[in-house]
């Protein structure tokens, strides 16, 4: 019998976001999406498949935007009051689910989908 120490300690929760990479290249377009308690506005999006930008803009509250299903990882925008967040992403043409992942938020309304063509 071997008893194997696997200490759970690495990582200690990651660094903010900070690794995921943006896709070279400019936006062919820039998703202006509001968020707010507990909506965005629009809840659904259209957008070009290829590098496009998408920016969270706070209405009230903090609100992050991620994509549902791990279809683009490590994907997050965060936004405070009266603040925003962008970034770009590289998409296939598909239809994306994208909600607030901040506990309660998604439940509440906070959810909607970006159609890419
Ligand atoms: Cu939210």
């Amino acid at each position: 019998m071997t008893t194997a120490f696997v200490t759970a300690c690495g990582g200690g929760g990651g660094g903010g976001g900070s690794s995921y990479k943006q896709p070279k290249g400019s936006a062919q377009t820039t998703l202006d999406i509001k968020g707010g308690n507990f909506f965005f506005d629009p809840k659904n999006s259209d957008a070009p498949a290829g590098v496009d930008a998408i920016k969270l803009e706070s209405e009230g509250g903090q609100h992050t935007l991620v994509f549902d299903g791990g279809k683009v990882p490590g994907f997050k925008l965060e936004a405070n009051s009266g603040k925003s967040d962008e970034l770009k992403v590289d998409l296939k043409p598909g239809k994306y689910t994208i909600f607030c992942d901040i506990p309660g938020h998604r439940e509440a309304g906070m959810e909607g989908t970006i159609t890419v063509t």
